[in-house]
């Protein structure tokens, strides 16, 4: 497909070049269905001059660069993202729909700060180090120095585009990584701006490389497969993940995988009421669902389970679907694009099929404007599933719950633990010593008590189970995206 005449292009990064690629595809905004941009794909020739420009750029400028010129750099990067704020915001509504002040709160300051942090951390992390005993007395200087992996390729989604991508990037080359990105086919734009960023901050030519496309049989699959990018680090579905698990066994290369959730919120009678539904209401509206932290379970203790459902149901019903850039309270986008509004409508049937009753939502907006060519959905809360429904086990990500009662402590626990996945969960109560009790029980990676997706970027991220494989933020990054290398110095 030709380009459309003025629409913006979306080019690959390699070398420390904007590179052209022979085939485009579009990349349709969720609110409207316009074209937001053409995007050139990368194939498998693109592939391999990024890794052998990632190679390079290890062999040279960049693999030369020491730590506190690194910090420098990843510094220069965050400060360049804040000098270009409203372009990145703007990037980040026009893939994404989101509403204009979520990408001023959230995206773009947290993709900022992940350099930041990291610059930090670099300054800050301790190597190992022994004294051995020798029986000639005179011992053994015994320590681990860490060294960068070499070329890591970041495989990004797309509900938190320019953040999931730092969080990852920024890690990868305060270790001293060169790094081979792919962000979503859906979000092709700020990862492009941060290429801008890159080049103008003088980080080296071939440290940072961006390749687009889609997954299977295109820059996805080529990054992971490539013989020569030495680590993985990926976030996205589940099922992605054991593709990507499958794709790099024959070359044996490490993983760090932050994949899906049906995360559940345990509300207590004793809880704040207000507060509680507030922060429900957060977490399962926020950015329309499509965050993998985001409640799609929620078991309220019985005496105050009416009450509660009523309340959220009214939460719901204020959401108001707005264009991207109407300052309005309880603003929700639309969903990422068509598709994904394809299979949440094929959970709302699901849940009608499975018996729920539809206490709000369950259909599509219509506006009378062109949003109706775009991806809205109704935020939508059930009541009535039995456990074994699909929309009670599967992860749908947009923006829905299923309530559901408790009696007893032990039997909420029993209920937010009885899923394959296990990111998040979320306890409510004014008894902080339950709180404590609750949240060590979560089969899980990330359990908060009285809030939601409040977090230091130093603490550890991931989840068990379905939900991935090891934990990313702060020195958790810092081990995964180097290794140690053990030397022992007889004295
Ligand atoms: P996705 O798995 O469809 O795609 C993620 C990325 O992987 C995209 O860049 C895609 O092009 C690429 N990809 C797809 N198939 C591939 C393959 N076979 N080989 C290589 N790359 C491939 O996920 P998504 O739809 O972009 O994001 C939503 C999902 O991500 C949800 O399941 C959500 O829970 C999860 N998620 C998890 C976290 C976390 O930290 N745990 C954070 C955000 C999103
Ligand atoms: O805390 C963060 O910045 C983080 N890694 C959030 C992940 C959200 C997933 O959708």
């Amino acid at each position: 497909m030709n380009p459309s005449a003025g629409v913006v292009e979306r080019r690959n990064f390699i070398g420390g070049c904007f590179v052209a690629s022979a085939r485009q595809f579009p990349k349709l905004s969720p609110v409207d269905g316009s074209i937001v941009a053409m995007v050139h794909e990368a194939d498998a020739a693109l592939v391999d001059a990024a890794v052998a420009a990632a190679r390079g750029a290890m062999r040279g400028a960049w693999g030369r660069t020491g730590a506190t010129a690194r910090a420098e750099c990843l510094r220069r990067i965050a400060d360049g993202i804040e000098a270009r704020f409203d372009d990145f915001v703007a990037a980040e509504v026009a893939d994404t729909g989101k509403p204009v002040a979520l990408a001023r709160r959230l995206d773009i300051p947290r993709g900022a700060a992940n350099f930041r942090v990291f610059a930090d951390l670099l300054r800050a992390t301790a190597q190992d180090s022994w004294f051995l005993e020798t029986a000639d007395g005179r011992g053994a200087l015994n320590y681990a120095f860490r060294k960068p992996l070499g070329v890591v390729g970041v495989i990004a989604p797309w509900n938190l585009p320019l953040l999931l991508l730092t969080w990852k990037v920024a890690p990868a080359m305060a270790c001293g990584n060169a790094v081979v990105v792919k962000p979503s086919e859906e979000t092709p734009s700020t990862a492009t701006l941060l290429a801008e960023v890159m080049r103008d901050a003088g980080v080296p030519d071939g440290a940072f490389n961006l390749v687009h496309g889609f997954g299977p049989q295109s820059a996805g699959e080529f990054v992971t497969t490539h013989p020569d990018v030495d680590a993985i680090t990926f976030t996205g579905e589940s099922a992605t993940g054991s593709a990507i698990l499958r794709a790099v066994a024959p070359t044996v290369k490490p993983v760090s995988f932050e994949l899906g959730g049906k995360n559940p919120a345990i509300v207590f009678a004793d809880a704040d009421f207000d507060a509680a539904v507030a922060g429900t209401a957060q977490s399962v509206f926020e950015n329309t669902g499509q965050v993998c932290l985001c409640t799609e379970r929620v078991y309220v203790e019985r005496p105050i389970f009416e009450r509660f459902v009523a309340a959220l149901a009214a939460r719901a019903q204020a959401v108001q679907l707005a264009w991207p850039h109407t300052d309005v309270p309880d603003a929700m986008g639309p969903l990422i694009s068509r598709a994904h509004r394809d299979k949440v409508l094929s959970y709302f049937d699901a849940a009608r099929e499975d018996g729920a009753t539809v206490v709000t939502g369950g259909g599509t907006p219509t506006f009378g404007d062109a949003r109706d060519a775009g991806a809205y959905v109704q935020p939508t809360l059930w009541t009535g599933l039995p456990e074994t429904a699909r929309c009670v086990r599967e992860e749908v990500f947009g923006p829905v719950a299923h309530l559901a009662p408790f009696d007893t402590e032990d039997e909420a626990v029993a209920l937010a633990n009885d899923t394959r996945y296990g990111l998040a969960a979320t306890v409510w109560t004014r008894d902080l010593s339950r709180g404590h009790r609750v949240a060590q029980q979560m089969e899980c990676g990330l359990a908060w008590v009285n809030c939601w997706f409040l977090r230091d970027l130093r603490t550890p991220f991931g989840g068990a189970k379905l939900s991935g494989i090891g934990r990313e933020g702060g020195a958790h990054s810092m081990a995964f995206y180097s290794e140690p290398v053990n030397v022992c110095v007889k004295l």
